[in-house]
Order: C-alpha cells, then sequence, then structure tokens
C-alpha cells in the first residue's frame, strides 16, 4: 500500500517510480500490468500475455478489468475473438456497475448482460453478484481454476454499481435516488461483515479491530507518500523501454 499510495503522489519510492501516477498505475514485479486510461485499451493486451503464458508453457492466467462501457468498445470484441480461437488462459472481468460515466447501460447496450456477448466467440461465461465477496470469489476461482487447466477463457460479469460520481465533479444527479437507495443497500463491505458476524465468525469487537488495523496502515502508507522525494529531473528518460539485448 505505501508503494501504491507513494505513486499517487507522483513519488520517486512509488510503485512506477512516481511516473504512472493515478492513471497508469501498475507493479509489475507483483503480476499487476498497469491500468490503462484508454477504455477497453487492456482487453486485447491482457490476450497478448495470455497468449504469452501459453506459448511459455506457464502455468498463469492473465486476468482483465473492465467496465460495461468497455464492452461496447472494438478492442472487447477483438480481444475476446483472439482469446477464443488460441484458447487462451485468461478471465476478462467485466465490473457492470450499470453506468461509463454519466451514460446508463439502459441506452447503450440491447443485451440483458455484458456476459450474453460471449457466445459470439463461443466462449464460457459467469456471472456472478458483484455486491456479494463469496460469490464473487468462487466464480473468479472457478474461471481462474478453468483457464489454468487449458479449458481456455471466461468473461465473467459482476454485476455492481457505482455508489457516488464517476469523478469529483460528478455530482451524479443523472442517477435516481431509488438506485442508489436500493444498492447502498448492497454495500458489499456492509453484508460481508453483517454475515461474518451471523456465522459468529466475527464480533463487532473484531471487525473495530480490523478497521482500526486498516486505517492506521493507510496513515503510515499517507505518511511515508508524504515524506517521500520526488523523482529526480535526470531520470525521466530511465524506464521508457526495456533495457535488454534484442536476439539477431
Ligand atoms: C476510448 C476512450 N473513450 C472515452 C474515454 C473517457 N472515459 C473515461 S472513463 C469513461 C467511462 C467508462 O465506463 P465503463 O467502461 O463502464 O467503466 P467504469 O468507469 O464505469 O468502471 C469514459 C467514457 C476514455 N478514457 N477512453
Ligand atoms: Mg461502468
Amino acid at each position: 500500500m505505501k508503494e501504491l499510495i507513494a505513486e499517487l503522489y507522483g513519488k520517486a519510492t512509488g510503485c512506477c517510480k512516481g511516473k504512472g501516477g493515478a492513471m497508469h498505475l501498475g507493479d509489475i514485479n507483483r503480476g499487476m500490468l498497469t491500468s490503462i486510461a484508454i477504455v477497453g485499451g487492456n482487453i486485447p493486451i491482457i490476450a497478448g500475455i495470455a497468449l504469452a503464458f501459453k506459448m511459455r508453457k506457464e502455468s498463469r492466467v492473465a486476468v482483465s478489468f473492465f467496465g460495461d462501457g468497455a464492452s461496447n468498445e472494438g478492442t472487447f470484441h477483438e480481444g475476446l475473438n483472439l482469446a477464443s480461437i488460441y484458447n487462451l488462459p485468461a478471465v476478462f472481468v467485466c465490473e457492470n456497475n450499470t453506468y461509463g460515466a454519466s451514460t446508463s447501460v439502459k441506452k447503450v447496450m440491447k443485451v440483458k448482460n455484458v456476459a450474453d456477448r460471449a457466445c459470439a466467440y463461443v466462449m464460457r461465461s459467469d456471472i456472478a453478484d458483484g455486491m456479494n465477496v463469496l460469490d464473487v470469489y468462487y466464480k473468479t476461482k472457478a474461471a481462474v481454476d478453468f483457464a489454468r487447466n487449458g479449458s481456455g477463457p471466461t468473461l465473467l460479469e459482476l454485476k455492481t454499481f457505482r455508489l457516488c460520481g464517476h469523478s469529483r465533479r460528478d455530482p451524479n444527479n443523472y442517477m435516481t435516488d431509488e438506485e442508489k437507495k436500493y444498492w447502498k443497500a448492497r454495500d458489499p463491505i456492509n453484508l460481508f461483515q453483517d454475515l461474518l458476524i451471523k456465522e459468529k465468525i466475527l464480533d463487532n469487537k473484531d471487525i473495530e479491530k480490523i478497521r482500526d488495523q486498516v486505517e492506521r496502515k493507510i496513515d503510515e502508507s499517507l505518511e511515508f507518500a508524504e515524506n517521500s522525494p520526488d523523482p529526480k529531473p535526470e531520470d525521466t528518460y530511465e524506464d521508457l523501454y526495456v533495457t535488454m539485448e534484442v536476439p539477431r
């Protein structure tokens, strides 16, 4: 978390040495490809990475995360088609939060579910309740196991909602109070917390302790970021290209 927050601050200690920022955040050493600001841009790239895993015979699975809006982009269809024809170890996770910026999915899609689009590529698909931690966990695990054992890709749709504006400037007044109320009552953290208490796995005191621990960790990370040095101007052109011998 320290390196992640330092990256948001554009500091030299950030996971991209302060050169990625919020829009291109990632940590390749931990298997997290940097995010891409172009909506849907990561989908064919993840297909390419899955192809590399397959060609190198590595037991790895490439996972792409994108929104409902991204599933209307050409890159979505190209990426899924490629993953399908090469039977790649990939999972395409669509976080369908009902809106692409201010546009409701109802206005821009005739299919009921994003997952329904998988049939065009003869691809396995699944839908999870994106507000239910365990449903997301088990359906993700099934998709990853399926890819890892060589059976091919999955399009996994998580039904969810964006409880705030698209950006800090966005008052989200295009959403009805009714839908905001409906989804707020389904906050996945609160629901999971209630389940853990109901099943007597944790009590209120344990939950409070976890919340305190998390808040402390965030405070420490913020302090680390604020006290970290800025990147040096002379390092501007470092890390732009991979330094490697090109095979001739
Ligand atoms: C190709 C492209 N078009 C437009 C934008 C501007 N833009 C940024 S986020 C966004 C909405 C994306 O909606 P969705 O895919 O549903 O993702 P969400 O933000 O809801 O997770 C748009 C239109 C962009 N970054 N890239
Ligand atoms: Mg969306």
